[in-house]
């Protein structure tokens, strides 16, 4: 044991190790050549030692690491946003059709109103205050803002009914708020709908270290989840940027998706049980911890992914797998998209069980990563890149789990599919490898207005739809293309010098219709949210919307809970 740790600390001061080089253990004569790569350097500017010049023996005891580093980034929602406005009745916000009309059946708030709230919540639950009412009004993007006056923090579900029994014999309309993460406007007012917080039900309430359950409330931030489950010896099957400030409430509603899906697949497998409670203020409790039961339809269901339209999230029991003792990090790099889509496949099939993430970037999101984020930098040597993967992979068995990575990466590198490479050496590594990939939403966000589409496409063609973007823009704005390559996954985000109806009649409705047409989805993981309850049908048929209306109408007949959002506004007004 000992000696394992000498020979892995020995390894971490050796930095990266180019796969480049790497390659060049089976082949001499470009390990000559190979040895003009020696200037990979480390995050500290150290020089790397190539792998060539490490012993056999550095290379098994190569250490493999968990990636329980903690996630600094979360940019606070800047102030100065403007003073509130006041109730309009009609809103259009930055993407196409969608100027709304608040819906005349809603009351307006009085102060009987936060009388009651008061009596239910205490008055410090019950906040008027404007400057905490404008960073709740606008969403992370500032894209989407609201004119609500009131911001109630339940503590208990049965608060939480007590408030939407309220709300619903008052006709009030409601905006449930998680970490207000959400990229689709989904999680702020469109109008003056009075905002439930879910931040202060953040208490874990049951842990079973047998079978991996873990029960707790809905307000609990992602990123503490995990570290919870960390010091348990578990993981999150569920991982993504903006785990520091969102809650697995937000999680939930949204049916995210994130940076594991590849390997512990959607939430709907994952969550085992939910307690909602539904505008009539019933609380409905599903909060099985069971694997197996079928008995009946399976409600819950109803509740992930529905954006707060149906009931409110209050509980959440989610099985959590074992954390395995072995994760590697490989940062590549490759020369065209097909390449990605060839190492995406040769790593389903040679790596298999093992895999744990593949996300892929174009070279257009690096440059705004290094342009805009303190701190980061390319591990790789400059060099024309057009794209870049991150693979990890997790596993049980460290000696296995490098073997067979290794081995994939080098004949992914004789086979000309990886251009050039590094492995991350230690926690520090890795997490910078992966800062470069969950930092893109933030540096888009830096860098500017931004326009967002986040799609379901066949893998062979996704990236088409990014450079069709590109010409049909010229240079008007900054095309940009990553994602979950793995799931079948294109954030497509277009980066404009200010919101321009010129450019967003450029790229809606045909972002739409071209994922249509290859039978994609419009929401492959954000949401339909404000954005693109209008767009639905590009998704679903008209048969299917029309049901998803009947049970929005049987569980919230009124219609308070988050109007304007999921349903096409023809459908959902009453
Ligand atoms: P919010 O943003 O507060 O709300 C989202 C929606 O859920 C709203 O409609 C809201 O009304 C509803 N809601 C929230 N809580 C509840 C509740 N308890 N009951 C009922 N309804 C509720 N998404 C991904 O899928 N994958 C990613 O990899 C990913 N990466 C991201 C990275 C960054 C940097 C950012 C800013 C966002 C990212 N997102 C990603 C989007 C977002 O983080 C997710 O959608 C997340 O699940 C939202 O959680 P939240 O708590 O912030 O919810
Ligand atoms: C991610 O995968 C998030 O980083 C955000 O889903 C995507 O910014 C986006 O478009
Ligand atoms: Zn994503």
């Amino acid at each position: 044991m000992m000696e394992k740790c000498r020979a892995t600390r020995r390894l971490f001061s050796h930095s990266f190790k180019s796969l480049f080089n790497h390659r060049s253990v089976s082949d001499h004569s470009t390990l000559r050549s190979a040895s003009v790569f020696t200037h990979h350097f480390s995050d500290n500017g150290q020089r790397c030692i190539p792998l060539f010049q490490l012993q056999k023996s550095d290379l098994l005891a190569r250490a493999s690491f968990s990636r329980d580093y903690k996630q600094t980034f979360w940019p606070p929602l800047g102030r100065g946003l403007g003073g509130m406005m006041c109730a309009l009745q009609f809103r259009s916000f930055g993407s196409a059709g969608t100027k709304i009309q608040r819906n005349p059946s809603f009351a307006t708030l009085n102060s009987d109103d936060v009388t009651y709230f008061k009596g239910v919540l205490g008055e410090k639950n019950v906040v008027q205050d404007e400057d905490r009412l404008e960073f709740v009004n606008a969403d992370w993007m500032h894209k989407y803002k609201g004119s609500s006056r009131l911001l109630l923090l339940p503590t208990t579900t049965d608060q939480v009914s007590q408030i939407l029994k309220y709300c619903n014999s008052r006709h009030l309309a409601v905006v449930p708020q998680g970490g207000n993460t959400g990229l689709v406007g989904g999680s702020v007012p469109v109008f003056d709908e009075v905002i439930i917080s879910m931040s202060s039900m953040n208490n874990i309430v049951d842990f079973d270290k047998v079978s991996g359950m873990l029960v707790c409330e809905a307000g609990c931030i992602l990123e503490n989840l995990i570290s919870f489950l960390d010091n348990q010896g578990f993981i999150m099957p569920l991982d993504l940027g903006a785990k520091g400030s969102c809650q697995i409430g937000g999680n939930v509603s949204t049916n995210a998706g994130g940076l594991r899906l590849i390997r512990h697949g959607s939430l709907h497998g994952n969550v085992l049980g939910l307690e909602a409670v539904l505008a009539n203020g019933n609380v409905l409790d599903m909060l099985g911890t069971l694997r197996k039961d079928n008995t009946g339809y399976d409600l819950k269901h109803l509740f992930i992914g529905s954006e707060g339209s149906l009931g409110i999230v209050t509980k959440v029991s989610i099985l959590t797998p074992p954390k395995l003792s072995s994760v590697n990090i490989a940062f590549i790099a490759c020369k065209d998209y097909l390449s990605c889509q060839r190492l995406l496949l040769e790593a389903k099939r040679k790596l298999g069980e093992i895999l744990s993430a593949f996300e892929f970037w174009d070279s257009e999101a690096m440059d705004l990563v290094l342009n805009h984020l303190e701190g980061v930098r390319n591990p790789l040597p400059p060099s024309v890149h057009n794209f870049y993967v991150l693979i990890e992979t997790t596993s049980s068995d460290e000696s296995y789990d490098k073997e067979k990575l290794e081995a994939f990466l080098l004949r992914s590198m004789e086979s000309g599919l990886i251009s050039d490479g590094v492995l991350a050496q230690d926690i520090n590594q890795a997490s910078s490898f992966w800062r470069i990939r969950e930092g893109i939403p933030e540096a888009l966000m830096r860098a500017g207005p931004i326009y967002k589409y986040d799609l379901s496409l066949p893998v062979e063609n996704m990236y088409n739809l990014v450079e069709e973007m590109r010409v049909r823009l010229a240079q008007k704005a900054k095309v940009v293309g990553y994602g979950h390559l793995g799931d079948g996954n294109l954030h497509l985000n277009i980066s404009a010098p200010q919101y321009d109806d010129m450019i967003l009649a450029q790229v809606e409705p045909y972002v739409y219709e071209w994922t249509s047409k290859h039978r994609g989805s419009i929401s492959a993981e954000h949401g339909l949210g404000l954005m693109k309850a209008n767009e639905i049908f590009y998704s679903k048929s008209h048969e299917t919307v029309q049901v998803m209306a009947s049970i929005k109408k049987l569980l919230d007949p009124n219609g308070i809970l988050n109007p304007y959002k999921v349903l096409p506004h023809s459908l959902s007004t009453h």
